[in-house]
């Protein structure tokens, strides 16, 4: 009897395709609500990928705005700059965290501005054309995320 629900659990497992296993995540997705008349803000959080090779993520939409572009920061002459990254490799091995001064995602062009509490959907496509669904937090202007405050 356990041995036949052990079975039909394994033939479950092989019928359920590898894309619908959500491999890749977005863990603690956070940003922090715009000042007035600012259409942009930097999203952070913790992507994991959770399959066994690596991933390439190349797209990013967000409802409501014009683009998403992956940046890091870097010292350039002792000023802080962002730089265009896409697309990006997320390896199962390390985890890519996105901080403040560090990587993040660019959000530009936002048609209305995200208040402190509201809940982002973020969609992140793959060179293979698999699409996975991140949720990002709306902190206050001064968050410093959410392990922090
Ligand atoms: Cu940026």
């Amino acid at each position: 009897m356990l041995f036949r629900a052990w079975i039909s659990g394994l033939m479950l497992l092989c019928f359920i395709s590898p894309s619908t296993l959500g491999e890749v995540r977005l863990v603690d997705g956070w940003t922090r609500s715009p000042a007035p008349g600012v259409d942009r803000l930097a999203i952070y959080g913790r992507l994991v990928n959770e399959g066994g090779a690596p991933v390439v993520l190349s797209r990013w939409v967000l409802a409501g705005a014009a683009m998403i572009m992956f940046h890091e920061t870097v010292m350039v002459a002792g000023q802080m700059r962002m730089r265009h990254l896409d697309p990006i490799e997320l390896s199962p091995l390390k985890d890519l965290v996105m901080q403040p001064q560090g990587p993040h995602l660019m959000v530009v062009g936002l048609e209305t501005l995200p208040k402190a509490g509201d809940t982002l959907t973020i969609d992140a496509t793959t060179s293979l054309g698999e699409t996975f669904t991140f949720l990002v937090q709306v902190q206050p202007i001064t968050s410093l995320g959410p392990k922090l405050n």
